[in-house]
């Protein structure tokens, strides 16, 4: 890649990214003073929640915590669901943008494809896939954590030999596609199958999901809100959006001090039902601290969850397929979907499930698909609901060269290795928020953005205005960070369930816990232990 003749534009930041973090750093940096820029891939502002507009996409975090906590932008603004759907949260990012005036410094339809350092100048030299280049002197990458969809390499897929449509969730056509009256096939059953499974349930003529894990998906209590509801929601807004920051996950519930093996099953069973009742995520991540630690506590956790679900389906070999007996793996450790009426979705005679332990894929066919007990199911629309190569997928999908002009896909093809989940040795002045090692997909989005995106800020600012010209993490620093990593994912169950947060759903990816497991408070001390301390860990000339 050139790095001089065809330069136009020069920034003090460069942002990739126009969701949450992205824009959190854009009104940040530029309101103290910086030259920045966003890059982003879509023609709008969003992220995430551009790309993911598949039927039933949803917010599983509740609407009046997922925005941003500043007071001049949650006064006016409602969302008029308990969890809102993707059409709202794109209408909260064009709020922002008339009250933040964000469009202006982002160049939409830009996709990063390279960023090279360019160590005689402390620069970056940033290429996109319209042949744009650009310099910056730190370079912000705030992909999220779902930046790459994972599409697997089933026979027929990518030959395009169905004659019927096939979309990735995350690549959902933006005109939409209407299931009334088609047959419809969903693989996968992350949060974001379950979300589909729901909605093409009361619209297809059929639909068959092909499950390989069940999910552990617990009930989202979701209700519209009125009037009543939106002053009780202003009322403790400051008060829940404080506490967001000093929880584990960036929710305004933490962990339940007892432990599930210290107290009597009546106190157990009384705790779970309460936990149940307040829904949403509260049952995960508010219950009992020893649940995703001991297997006891969570095998108590399980059963709870397995008969509530069961007596929810008719048919008993479906109740087995979705709530099995033994749990499929422990109860939390993978991401479990927050659902509404999932399970009496198989209570319809139009929905099937097919068991892909029984009958694996053997290849997508003309009219659909072919399991291997010779089975040709039939089909208008398959959705792969197959998830992403998470957390470290959109930084080594880019062309990333550091200092010596190797490779960051190359240096993570081992696993990753960061100091504070922020940056790389070997590759100065890039920062990243929501990546690898850092609360990431283990904290609620908008939380991130500030939390992660301040200390980013921070950083930056230290740099910037000390006249500073590089930072860059030590090798020694990003070698304690992984071993702190590892320490603290080791007493959990995590590592008992192949998910995307130990990067187990990639074939070939090697397992580690890719999220930063202690929680929001620990990483936040960690952060200000660094800072206190002349940015240990981090080399700055
Ligand atoms: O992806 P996933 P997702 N053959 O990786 C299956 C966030 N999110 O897009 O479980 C057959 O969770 C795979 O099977 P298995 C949220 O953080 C949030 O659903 O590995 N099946 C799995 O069932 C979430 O956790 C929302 O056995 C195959 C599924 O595909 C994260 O994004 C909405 C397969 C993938 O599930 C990812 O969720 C959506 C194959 N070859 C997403 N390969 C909100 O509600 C994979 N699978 C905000």
């Amino acid at each position: 890649m050139s790095t001089t003749p065809d330069v136009v534009e020069e920034f003090d930041v460069l942002v990739i990214g126009a969701g949450f973090a992205g824009i959190y750093q854009l009104d940040r940096l530029r309101s103290l003073g910086h030259s920045v820029k966003i890059l982003e891939a879509g023609p709008e502002l969003g992220g995430i929640w551009y790309w993911n507009c598949y039927p039933g996409a949803r917010v599983d975090t509740e609407g009046p915590i997922y925005q941003f906590s500043r007071d001049d932008l949650w006064r006016d603004w409602e969302f008029t669901e308990l969890y809102p759907g993707w059409n709202e949260v794109r209408d909260y990012f064009a709020y922002l943008d008339r009250k933040l005036d964000i469009s202006k410094d982002v160049r939409f339809n830009t996709r990063v494809t390279a960023a090279h350092f360019h160590s005689g100048h402390n620069q970056w030299v940033v290429r996109a896939s319209d042949g744009t280049t650009m310099r910056c002197t730190y370079l912000v990458a705030c992909l999220g954590f779902a930046s790459k969809p994972y599409i697997p390499q089933i026979p027929g897929l990518a030959q395009d030999t169905f004659e019927g449509r096939w979309h990735h969730t995350a690549l959902w056509p933006q005109e939409g596609l209407d299931f009334t009256g088609r047959r419809v096939a969903v693989i996968g059953t992350g949060a974001s199958g379950v979300q589909v499974v729901q909605e093409a349930a009361g619209e297809a003529v059929q639909l068959t999901l092909f499950q390989r894990t069940p999910n552990l998906a617990l009930p989202m209590g979701q209700r519209t809100l009125g009037p009543t509801d939106q002053a009780a929601i202003k009322a403790t807004l400051p008060q829940r959006f404080e506490s967001r920051g000093h929880t584990f996950a960036g929710f305004d519930f933490d962990f339940e001090p007892r432990n599930a093996t210290d107290v009597s099953q009546e106190e157990r069973t009384a705790e779970y039902e309460r936990l149940w009742q307040a829904g949403g995520f509260r049952f995960w991540l508010a219950t009992f601290q020893d649940t995703l630690f001991d297997p006891k506590s969570n095998e108590y956790a399980y059963a709870f969850w397995r008969d509530k679900v069961r007596a929810r389906i008719t048919d008993a070999a479906l109740q087995e397929k979705l709530a099995p007996t033994t749990p499929p793996h422990p109860f939390g450790v993978k991401r479990p979907s927050l659902e509404q009426h999932y399970y009496e979705a198989f209570n319809q005679d139009s929905v099937a499930l097919v068991d892909l332990n029984d009958a694996p894929i053997q290849a997508v066919t003309e009219r659909g698909i072919l399991t291997a007990d010779g089975v040709e199911h039939e089909f208008d629309i398959i959705v792969l609901a197959t998830g992403f190569d998470a957390v470290s997928g959109g930084l080594t999908a880019i062309d990333i060269r550091g200092a010596d002009g190797s490779l960051l896909r190359d240096k993570w093809a081992s696993g990753v290795r960061t100091h504070l989940g922020m940056a790389t040795a070997g590759f100065p002045n890039l920062l990243f928020a929501y990546g690898p090692q850092s609360p990431s997909g283990f904290c609620n989005g908008p939380t991130c953005a500030e939390v992660q995106g301040e200390m980013i800020v921070e950083t930056l600012e230290h740099m910037l205005s000390n006249g500073h010209r590089r930072i860059e993490a030590t090798p020694e620093a990003e070698k304690e960070w992984t071993h702190h990593v590892a320490e603290l994912v080791a007493p959990t169950l995590f590592l008992h369930a192949k998910s995307w947060y130990v990067g187990a759903n990639i074939p070939g990816k090697p397992v580690q816990m890719l999220n930063y497991p202690g929680g929001l408070p620990l990483y936040r001390a960690k952060y200000a232990e660094s800072k206190a301390n002349d940015y240990a860990g981090f080399q700055v000339s």
